[in-house]
């Protein structure tokens, strides 16, 4: 498999955590974010959103990190990051939408660039808007991971799911923007655990090919 990548990319960095977890090989085709790259025609024609991450599969390339990893998971169930029990994989699932739908797309490069350039914002303002939305949606998943996490080493229960997978690129956004993670307790601790995990350190963007 190919997967097409920038190393601060934390949708990449989700799908590289999720076929290090699988133990999956796969290639790492860099595209600059900050070049542009991912706007291509040529690249469009994988992704006609023209977003990263692309996974190229035997089947066909695909777009979205949470489609991506749920892909992983239907062709290589083991080892599983989704529960058996139907509750227990929709409460999974929420933590990690917490994340990927109401954080993610609100701190996208495409919007920070729209806030600066159209709206004049500058960076004290537009850093400030950063960290609001990570603290918006980290202050109900502190609630959440404290009633799910049984030592607080995994967001649910004691094995790691796609809530982790989708938690700790967060994470390093949050790190990355200076956040106040001092009300995140559970938070910061799970994450800190899950980076000392193989998977997760060798999916970190300084260890990207392309990490400048
Ligand atoms: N919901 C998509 C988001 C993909 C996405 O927005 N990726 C970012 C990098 S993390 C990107 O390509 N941004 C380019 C831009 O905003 O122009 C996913 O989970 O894959």
């Amino acid at each position: 498999m190919k997967l097409y990548s920038y190393f601060r990319s934390s949708a990449a960095y989700r799908v590289r955590i999720a076929l290090n977890i699988k133990g999956l090989e796969y290639e790492t085709v860099t595209k600059s974010l900050l070049d542009g790259e991912h706007r291509t025609i040529d690249f469009r024609t994988l992704n006609p959103q023209g977003l990263i991450p692309v996974l190229q599969t035997e089947e066909g390339a695909l777009s979205q990190s949470i489609a991506i990893i749920e892909y992983l998971e239907e062709r290589y169930p083991t080892p599983a990051l989704l529960p058996t029990d139907p509750i227990a994989r929709a409460q999974v699932r929420s933590m990690a939408l917490a994340i990927a739908c109401d954080i993610h797309p609100l701190n996208n490069l495409r919007v920070l660039n729209y806030l600066r350039g159209e709206l004049k914002l500058d960076v004290v303002a537009v850093n400030k808007w950063y960290r609001h939305w990570i603290m918006d949606a980290f202050t109900g998943l502190e609630t959440l991971v404290r009633r799910h996490s049984t030592q607080a080493r995994y967001c649910f229960g004691d094995e790691v799911t796609l809530a982790d997978v989708l938690l700790v690129p967060q994470m390093f956004n949050a790190r990355r923007y200076e956040t106040d993670l001092s009300p995140f307790p559970t938070l910061v601790a799970i994450s800190n655990h899950l980076e000392s995990l193989p998977a997760f350190t060798s999916a970190r963007p300084d260890l990207q090919p392309d990490a400048m």
